[in-house]
């Protein structure tokens, strides 16, 4: 192993000389199929993860079960202080685990870092939810009569998280199902499993000293079938998945089918539109971000870019002068903004999408292939590397891929409009519907921005990017992307079952809506 990845991984305790066991419910083991995990920056092979076998998963399920029995039982309070200290256990190890996720994602430092954060202000929330978690009184229509609405916990909750945001999205999901009382089963994304190892330990850790059984947040590494077997099992009470859309047509089917509860987070193709009276200072490096930040491999990364005619050429040469500045580097290096694509079949997705452009007679300003490797200093040949993409395709055609389709690599597509509503059109004319960004300084366009004719995005952010969403919020998206709202707002509500308990405190017995059965 290289120096710089044994420094990280030694920083967290992964021993790398065998296979890592990659299940863990309360114990750890693993015998199923073996992961590598490769790092995306140089091809090293960091470690072999072992997985789940169909009998190991089928324990697991059984042990979240188990859990959840004792769990359910614990006063939210308790375990909103559980909470308290994985979070405390979590920001003791930032820059460790911040480092881990730079190194097998390939996402730079300060994001890696801000993904911990995002988990640790995540438990914070949640810990102050456990007293919060509140029902409702609702006034009964006869007299002595109260209906009550109670949360009680649902079950097992099982997260199906992606190899993007291989720490916070799995923080979300089991901040707020531990609130609720549950059992949290996760099944990370099979190509960022020594990220869900490190987590599952600094959580487990929490769980053991405070005599908690560790199924409460069990994991379970594995490929296509052990996700599958998750999602029939019908000891799994919610399923929250985080993927493509077409992963997640097939997940809602079954999980719809045996009635289960359902969470879809799913693709994102993300517009920004910039008005005249925009501050450009602003707005160009807000959309830089988006679009090349984590090397556009957010849900949330700017994929479409409508430009205002007025602006648009002085936009376009400001955006271009940051893209030609980007150099590619090591994302663990503190001055590096741009990493590799997370993997091998990534660079493919991201030639299919640059040919269909150049088929389609569009101008290419920037990017448009990979960087040969005498562009590349050497440690870093062996990883995947694009170059950031600004493409102006001949016309906005909403029925083509071009425009359509969701591309998971720094390629960003422009137009130029003349009114707002033709923009707002394009924005809402794609099946996704996830985030979305306006830059004006002018009230009546966020008027019509965030109401009914405006974005039809779950996200609609004036004058801030598409990207980088805070965690006290809803997060999630509409139309394709699923209609699921994780992290903060009502999002809660969906971890827990639901009693509506009509109570009668009286000496009669009346009907409901003065219906009367006397014989
Ligand atoms: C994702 O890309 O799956 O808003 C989630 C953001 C982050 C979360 C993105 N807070 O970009």
């Amino acid at each position: 192993l290289s120096s710089r990845a044994s420094a990280v991984l030694g920083a967290l305790d992964i021993p790398t000389a065998r296979e890592v066991p990659g299940v863990y419910d309360g114990a750890w083991s693993g015998s199923g199929e073996v992961f590598e995990s490769v790092c995306p920056t140089t091809g090293e092979v960091l470690a072999r993860v072992q997985g789940a076998s169909p009998q190991e998963l089928q324990a697991a399920i059984e042990k979240s079960r188990e859990a959840y029995h004792f769990f359910r039982s614990v006063p939210a309070p308790r375990r909103g202080e559980i909470l308290r200290q994985i979070r405390e256990a979590l920001a003791a190890k930032r820059d460790e685990l911040g480092a881990l996720i730079s190194l097998e994602m390939g996402k730079i430092r300060t994001e890696g870092v801000g993904e911990v954060q995002e988990f640790v202000d995540i438990a914070d929330y949640a810990t102050g939810l456990s007293r919060m978690m509140n029902g409702r009184v609702v006034a009964s229509e006869r007299p002595g009569h109260s209906i009550l609405e109670v949360p009680n916990p649902l079950g097992v909750v099982a997260v199906l998280s992606a190899f993007n945001f291989p720490v916070a999205v799995y923080g979300w999901n089991l901040a707020l199902s531990l609130a609720a009382g549950n059992a949290t089963l996760w099944k990370p994304s099979p190509t960022t499993p020594l990220c869900s190892v490190a987590v599952t330990k600094i959580v487990s850790s929490v769980l053991e000293r405070n005599n908690i059984p560790g199924a409460v947040a069990g994991l379970v590494v594995g490929g296509k079938n052990v996700g599958e077997a998750v999602v029939e099992s019908e000891h799994v009470n919610m399923v929250s998945f985080t993927g493509s859309e077409n992963v997640g047509r097939q997940v809602g089917k079954v999980v719809q089918s045996r009635f289960s509860k359902l969470l879809l987070e799913l693709g994102g193709n993300n517009a920004s539109i910039v008005m005249p009276d925009a501050d450009l200072s602003l707005a160009a490096p807000a959309v830089f971000f988006g679009a090349v930040g984590t090397a556009g491999q957010r849900c949330t990364s700017t994929r479409r870019l409508y430009l205002h005619q007025d602006i648009a050429p002085a936009f376009l040469s400001r955006l271009q002068d940051m893209y030609n500045k980007l150099k590619p580097g090591d994302p663990l290096a503190p001055a590096t903004l741009f990493g590799p694509l997370h993997t091998r079949a990534a660079i493919g997705i991201y030639s299919s999408a640059i040919q269909r452009l150049k088929n389609s007679d569009a101008q290419i300003l920037c990017g448009g292939q990979t960087y040969a490797s005498s562009e590349l200093p050497s440690e870093l040949h062996g990883g995947n590397w694009v170059k950031p993409t600004i493409a102006v395709p001949t016309k906005v055609d909403l029925a083509s891929d071009i425009w359509r389709a969701e591309t998971f690599a720094p390629v960003l597509c422009v137009a130029t409009f003349s009114e707002l509503e033709q923009a707002i059109e394009w924005n809402n004319g794609v099946p996704q519907g996830l985030s979305s960004s306006l830059w004006t300084r002018d009230i009546r366009n966020v008027g019509k921005w965030i109401g009914p004719a405006g974005s039809d995005a779950g996200i609609v952010n004036v004058n801030v990017g598409t990207s980088g969403a805070e965690i006290g919020a809803g997060f999630g998206g509409n139309k394709s992307t699923g209609w699921g709202r994780e992290s903060g707002g009502e999002s809660w509500k969906q971890y827990v079952r639901w009693s509506t308990c009509t109570v009668n405190f009286s000496d009669e017995a009346p009907l409901a809506q003065g219906v009367n059965f006397s014989a």
